[in-house]
């Protein structure tokens, strides 16, 4: 397996992890300003959106997002008692740690971190990031009608974001500068949830469009 991180980067997390429970992992240390690997590849070439941590498996096979790459190196070696075994209340209560940590913390900091580098307020530097994303978002939206290609708790987390940005077929919450028009599939998910008895009679208890 290897390991991509940058130094003093919340990589440091599965290293911590992997170093606790002693696995052979090669790191592959990513420059963050040039988002060059140390073996001179493109990391956007390695992974669609540049950050790290990445986890690749001895097959090639990727593994992103530090929450479950923390839980994906710890079931390796449930001896070592780093995560609750799956299915128990426990492993439910460690999810809603990282869920807290990643959406709470970890984001919270970001803007601070874009603040400090860009100079200016983290919004310029924000922005086309999360463009980015939305666009990656209606690419896999072409092959399947929902994220995980049936219907699943992650379609309700992403209609509850999508409402915060702007398009004709959208009706919107906050209204953040963040436009939509151009990505068809997200459209056609978006309009397909709102199909969804369940979606409707939230958006009516919540008085919303
Ligand atoms: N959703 C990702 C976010 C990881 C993340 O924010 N990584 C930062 C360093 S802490 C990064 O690589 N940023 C570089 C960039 O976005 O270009 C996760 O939770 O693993």
């Amino acid at each position: 397996m290897k390991l991509y991180y940058v130094p003093a980067a919340c990589s440091l997390a599965p290293h911590i992890v992997i170093n606790e429970l002693g696995l052979n992992v090669q790191l592959v240390k990513v420059d963050y300003k040039t988002h060059k690997t140390e073996d001179g590849r493109d990391f956007y070439e390695i992974s669609p959106f540049g950050y790290i941590p990445l986890l690749e498996l001895d097959d090639g096979t990727l593994l992103r997002e530090g929450p479950a790459i923390v839980q994906y190196l710890a079931d390796l070696k449930p001896e070592a008692d780093l995560v609750p075994i799956n299915g128990t209340f426990d492993r439910y209560r460690l999810q809603e740690w990282l869920s807290f940590l990643t959406s709470e913390i970890h984001k919270g900091f970001i803007p601070l971190i874009y603040a400090r580098l860009a100079g200016t307020y983290g919004t310029e530097t924000a922005k086309p990031k999360l463009e980015q994303r939305y666009s990656w978002i209606n690419e896999q939206l072409a092959e399947r009608d929902y994220l995980m290609g049936h219907y699943t708790v992650a379609d309700a987390y992403l209609y509850s974001l999508t409402q915060w940005g702007q398009a004709q077929w959208l009706a919107p919450t906050y209204q953040t500068n963040i436009h939509f028009d151009d990505l068809g599939n997200l459209k056609a998910w978006y309009l397909r949830m709102r199909e969804r008895p369940a979606v409707r009679k939230a958006l009516d208890i919540e008085e919303l469009k």
